[in-house]
């Protein structure tokens, strides 16, 4: 992982339920640097091509249903094995058994409303920042660094 790259999606529900800002505070607060965020809604055919291999699980229809129900905030978070780190900070796939502190075990309640997603490997990162932010992402040096790396 190390330096590397992490695709993060706040689902229709969390932005439905306002849990944008406590979302991105988490990533914020924990030092990790944003370059790049919008608000979007890209219809089926691109939420598709997002979960494309989840796309013979029987919950498939209904996550593509879910995902287009309003729109997401799609953001990319950088750092030091910020991959790896976000799953920590996003909990479980499924919200019982994500430990309290994290997005959903703090949040959520059904698997299938567990409003923010996170990229699983950097592999799938890079792939998904590229079919989301196809115009690219910022780059732009923090000051701040200095004090959360050693
Ligand atoms: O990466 P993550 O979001 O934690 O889980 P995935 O296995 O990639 O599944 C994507 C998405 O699908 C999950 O966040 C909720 C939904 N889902 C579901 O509704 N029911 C399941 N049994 C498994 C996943
Ligand atoms: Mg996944």
């Amino acid at each position: 992982d190390v330096l590397s790259r992490l695709y993060i999606m706040v689902k229709p529900d969390g932005v439905q339920r306002g849990l944008v800002g406590e979302i991105i505070k988490r990533f914020e607060s924990k030092g990790f640097k944003l370059i790049a965020l919008k608000l979007t809604a890209p219809g089926k055919a691109h939420l598709e091509k997002h979960y494309a291999d989840l796309k013979e699980k029987k919950f498939f229809p209904g996550l593509i249903e879910y995902m287009t129900s309003g729109p997401v905030v799609a953001m990319v978070w950088a750092g030091k094995n910020v991959v790896k780190s976000g799953r920590v900070l996003l909990g479980e796939t499924n919200p019982l058994t994500s430990a309290p502190g994290t997005i959903r075990g703090d949040f959520a309640i059904d698997i299938g409303r567990n409003i923010c997603h996170g990229s699983d490997a950097v592999e799938s990162a890079e792939h998904e920042i590229a079919l989301w932010f196809p115009e690219g992402v910022a780059q732009y040096d923090r000051a701040v660094d200095a004090w959360i790396y050693e």
